[in-house]
């Protein structure tokens, strides 16, 4: 069996590079990123920081008033997360990455795994080269940076992506495994938080090389049969979990318009490009769809949806485009508050058509 190629991606301060994004005038500055608990006016929690303001110690899961005692005198911007807005980014990203993979994972707002092991024939430097064609694809189309790593699994494709931050591409071919985890220390392998690190710290266990060297039944006994043998095998590099394709029950564009608006024909011009991207997907996936819906979110910031089903498959753009205009005009007329944000999305997905030949999507 040819080896797998699999890359991880992350994106770097991913909250925080969106908010640097729309408001350029905040770039260089340090910026934190909050959510609030609403208990008191300035309680809640940092959830990500750019890299200027953790070099002032500002970090995610930090309590705000923390943050804020550590900021004093430096200019740090903090702001509000804008949770939305981060999806609908993510979204976008995302669609890229899969465009580039034979199979997908996403794993967080801004993480996923790509398996290239069929575009690459399991050729690493292919993989690399892949790896550069995502971030700069990413950069184009939407301005971030991420971090990515090349690995001959999950397990290393994710802790290689972690090397360099932010803006960093690191390969680890097969036989570079064993050097590269060897000497890490113990809890930097997935899976080893802070409880089994000690543990295995208070047994002169302290990198990676000595816990794949630590006999197996001794790790079974300390953490149990499956813990000690993920342990063992992780510990050696060695990970054999696929990438998983999620099977998803909806696809979806969304876009904030210029200004907020009930004018149908401003508002519909948005339809054909989220339309064809949408279109792009279904068919990159073989997925036919039967449901088309409008999202519609108001001034007012509550959400509204209209769907409407049809009688057959199809993953025709101009369907899903003409069937998308119709509800926003029917959407319209029952509608008096102004629309800040709109959205298409297709379901009720039929059985996929056979991909016939994957290398076609090189
Ligand atoms: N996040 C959060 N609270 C946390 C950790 C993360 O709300 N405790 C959110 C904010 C992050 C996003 O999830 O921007 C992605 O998490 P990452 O762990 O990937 O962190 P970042 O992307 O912010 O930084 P990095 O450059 O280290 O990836
Ligand atoms: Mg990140
Ligand atoms: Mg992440």
């Amino acid at each position: 069996m040819p080896e797998r190629v699999i890359i991880h991606v992350d994106l770097d301060y991913f909250y925080a590079q969106c908010e640097e994004l729309r408001k350029p005038h905040i770039k260089g500055k340090p910026v934190a990123v909050c959510i609030y608990s609403g208990r008191t006016a300035e309680s809640g929690a940092i959830s990500t920081s750019n890299y200027p303001a953790r070099e002032i110690g500002i970090k995610s899961g930090m309590a705000i008033f923390q943050a804020k005692r550590l900021a004093e005198g430096k200019g740090v911007v903090f702001l509000p997360a804008d949770i939305d807005h981060y999806s609908e980014i993510s979204e976008r990203v995302m669609a890229i990455l899969r465009l580039h993979s034979d199979k997908f994972e996403q794993v967080s707002i801004d993480e996923a795994y790509l398996d290239v092991s069929l575009k690459t024939d399991g050729s690493f430097d292919y993989g690399k080269e892949i790896a550069h064609l995502v971030k700069r694809a990413v950069f184009e189309k939407e301005k971030l940076t991420c971090s990515v790593g090349i690995g001959p699994n999950k397990l290393i494709a994710k802790m290689a992506a972690s090397v360099k931050k932010p803006d960093g591409l690191t390969l680890i071919t097969p036989s570079k495994v064993k050097e590269f985890i060897e000497p890490l220390p113990v809890k930097k392998l997935y899976g080893v938080g802070p409880k089994s690190e000690e543990k295995l710290n208070t047994i002169g266990i302290d990198t990676i090389g000595q816990l794949s060297r630590t006999d197996l039944r001794k790790l079974m006994e300390l953490f149990g049969e499956k813990t000690g043998i993920y342990f063992h095998e992780a510990a050696s590099g060695i990970d054999n979990e696929p990438v998983e394709e999620s099977e998803r029950e909806q696809i979806s564009r969304i876009v904030t318009l210029k200004e907020n608006s009930v004018d149908f024909e401003v508002i519909s011009k948005e339809i054909l490009p989220m339309s064809d991207e949408i279109a792009k997907e279904l068919k990159k996936e073989g997925r036919r769809f039967r449901s088309v819906g409008i999202i519609a979110i108001l001034d007012d910031l509550s959400t509204k949806t209209k769907t409407h089903t049809i009688d057959y498959h199809t993953d025709s753009p101009e369907a899903l485009s003409q069937i998308s205009a119709d509800l926003l005009e029917e959407f319209l007329k029952g509608s008096d508050r102004k629309l800040r944000r709109f959205g298409i999305k297709v379901s009720g997905f039929g059985e996929k058509k056979e991909q016939k030949d994957l290398k076609s999507f090189f």
